[in-house]
């Protein structure tokens, strides 16, 4: 990551800080900014205005300036004297960093910068044993202290205390609180949507005075703590006899806990909740729908500025594949659409970028772009769960702009969310993390410029991926030449195509090894119960989604979105999300479907190959370990892509008989 200690030391040994509080008293964020410059330069803050001839960084926080809240302005004089300017200490806190990172570029300015969306979360899927569910970087950095042993000690010794749970090592946390706030990460929630185990009294004591110990850590880089909480509770946990969120004991149960965690943690954000989703519980199992469920925990949290995150994400995962009328992608709609304008004001419901599961294509989430009087989050994916373990080199930007760029008549999605809002502050993005305990944090070192993305696709609407990835390589390898940045800059932009063009083709999705998600499995799904089906036969493939002869998914688009009726009309890479086509359909392109599907599988594999050979001509330019990290996973990636391409292509020639037209091998 790119903060580090000795890099900072190096650079800022030569600038005499000063802060200025002017109407603002100092909190934990003005604390933490006094102590972190103190600390990396090994030098006392200076307390009045600075008589130096060095050059001076002055941070000023006016309660008076017109500034938003979180924004900032950044003033580079002449002299090299710099000026950062904010009306909250949180606001001088991101225009620190953005001024450090403007140092580490070579490209100190003077800028003005307003984030936007307001709320811009990390969702931890870690677990109280120590694991991370999708997690491809090792073990949880807060639970599990003991490592892989974990599993055994838990289920054989259940009265474990509350300190065995935790990991303990908190300066691994400061570390990565202290990398999100440095690209402005404001809200992270801290265990798995699911929530078993020692997780479930996570809102109790002892284990809320552990919990309460990284929230503040958080907390001093202005960001706020959430829990996951299990539906369950009162009755797993409380000793209650239902969990119904309308009955007087539950409701009084949870505010009990809710009252307690604000004596605990005062500025706590909230919860996230997974309910009637994959197995969890939740209100329908009492009769109740989700706005029940959500506003109970609106309203023990309101009192305490709190809000509760309810997620979107419910849909039968009993299907029966011989019954077509069900289409797992209209169940995000067909469970919420209908309580639009019912959620309070401090509920939020958070969608999934697309209506299935982060897949390598996927089109908008209908609910994303119907929900009138909702306060929405846009969820994304950054553990690379369907995108290659973090084995395969997948910079997923590129998709996430162009997903959150969908237009709707109140203006594209992400400018969307704030104007349909019950609260604007209320909105904004989520997404789970890449981090774990491996030295370099995500497994594949160029993964990071996924976390790293993330924050600065959050905090402005027009950097374009290639402009974040620069960013991300300039300070990642700063002591390497620009033909090296170059080099790296390249892979990562067009790795997500490459990655694309060797698994499920135009939007199908779920052609994956159903035994962890990651390599083909083209049929591991197709007579499953997850609802996640490409229905390919020996004439051609693809979901039927149309209103006229299909589930009637296309429906739920506001009539913007009318051109997904037709295949001609539908752009070439959703076409099999939409419809059921035959293989000799043309696309767009010209190219047939199935000439397709063999073009971009051996594309694909090509692109890897390259990469392979791109990555060897920077060895000694960057880092060993580094280099030595990427050309393992490159070399697995290679093997992995070859795999996809050869059972993809032999799964459709073996159903079509279609031969590829360039004679290129195919498996009978
Ligand atoms: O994609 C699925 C994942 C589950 C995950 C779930 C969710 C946390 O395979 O591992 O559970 O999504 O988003 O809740």
């Amino acid at each position: 990551m790119w903060l580090n200690q000795a890099w900072l030391s190096q650079t800022l040994s030569n600038r005499v800080f000063h802060i200025e509080l002017i109407g603002v008293s100092e909190d934990a964020v003005s604390v933490r900014l006094r102590s972190e410059i103190a600390q990396w330069l090994h030098l006392p803050l200076v307390t009045s205005a600075p008589q130096s001839t060095q050059p001076t960084v002055t941070l000023v926080c006016d309660v008076r300036s017109c500034l938003d809240e979180e924004g900032f302005s950044i003033d580079v004089a002449q002299d090299g004297n710099v000026c950062i300017e904010s009306s909250s200490t949180r606001g001088l806190l991101y225009g620190f960093y953005a001024w450090l990172r403007d140092v580490g570029l070579k490209a100190e300015h003077s800028h003005t910068e307003i984030p936007d969306q307001k709320l811009r979360m990390i969702n931890q899927w870690d677990q109280a044993d120590g694991s991370v569910e999708r997690g491809y970087a090792g073990e949880s950095i807060f639970y599990g202290r003991w490592g892989s042993n974990v599993h055994a000690e838990f289920f054989d010794f259940p009265e474990r205390s509350a300190a065995d749970v935790f990991r303990g090592d908190i300066s691994r946390i400061r570390d990565y609180a202290r990398f999100l706030a440095s690209v402005g990460i404001n809200a992270i929630s801290l265990n798995n949507v699911n929530v078993r185990s020692y997780a479930t009294r996570f809102i109790v004591e002892p284990y809320l005075q552990r919990i309460a110990e990284i929230t503040r850590i958080f907390s001093s880089f202005g960001i706020k703590s959430f829990l996951s909480v299990n539906f369950a509770a009162p009755k797993v946990i409380g000793n209650l006899t239902t969990s119904d969120p309308c009955d007087k004991k539950v409701i009084a149960w949870w505010k009990k806990v809710v009252d307690h965690i604000y004596e605990v943690i005062p500025d706590f954000g909230g919860f996230v909740v997974k309910a009637d989703s994959e197995g969890e519980p939740g209100p329908y199992q009492y009769g109740r729908d989700h706005a029940d469920g959500a506003n109970l925990f609106a309203r023990v949290l309101a009192p305490h500025h709190g809000i509760v995150i309810w997620r979107a994400f419910v849909y039968n995962s009993h299907t029966d594949w011989r019954d077509r009328s069900v289409d797992r992608a209209r169940a995000a709609f067909d469970n919420f659409a209908a309580l639009d304008g019912k959620f309070d004001d401090n509920a939020v419901l958070q969608v999934k970028f697309g209506p299935i599961d982060f897949q390598t294509r996927e089109p908008l989430s209908p609910l994303l772009a119907r929900m009138q009087k909702t306060n929405l989050i846009m969820e994304f994916e950054i553990t690379a769960e369907y995108l290659g373990h973090q084995i395969d080199v997948n910079y997923v930007l590129p998709q996430w702009i162009g997903m959150a760029s969908w237009q709707s008549p109140e203006g594209s999605i992400r400018e969307r969310l704030p104007r349909v809002a019950r609260q604007p502050q209320f909105t904004g993005f989520a997404a789970i993390s890449n981090v774990g305990m491996d030295e370099n944090w995500t497994g594949n070192t160029l993964a990071q410029a996924n976390l790293y993305g993330y924050a600065r696709f959050c905090w402005s609407k027009s950097l374009t991926s290639q402009e974040i990835a620069h960013e991300w390589v300039g300070l990642s390898f700063e002591n390497s030449t620009t033909a090296t940045k170059q080099v790296i800059e390249s892979i990562l932009n067009r790795s997500n195509k490459a990655y694309e063009d060797y698994c499920a083709p135009l939007g199908v999705g779920f052609m994956v090894n159903r035994n962890g998600h990651y390599g083909p499995g083209p049929d591991d799904y197709e007579f499953d119960r997850w609802g996640t089906y490409h229905y390919a036969d020996r004439d051609g493939v693809g979901v039927d989604r149309t209103s006229a002869t299909g589930t009637g998914f296309v429906g739920q688009y506001p009539s913007l979105y009318s051109s997904l009726e037709k295949p001609e009309t539908t752009p070439d890479e959703l076409l099999l999300f939409f419809h059921h086509v035959n293989y000799t359909y043309r696309l767009h392109s010209g190219e047939t479907v199935i000439q397709h599907i063999y073009n971009t599988h051996f594309a694909g594999v090509e692109e890897v190959e390259k990469f392979v050979d791109e990555w060897n001509s920077i060895q000694g330019d960057i880092e060993p370990l580094d280099w030595e990290n990427v050309a393992e996973r490159l070399r697995r990636q290679k093997a992995n892509a070859i795999n996809w391409r050869d059972q993809i292509n032999t799964f459709f020639w073996r159903l079509s008989g279609i031969a590829d037209e360039q004679g290129r091998s195919l498996y009978s």
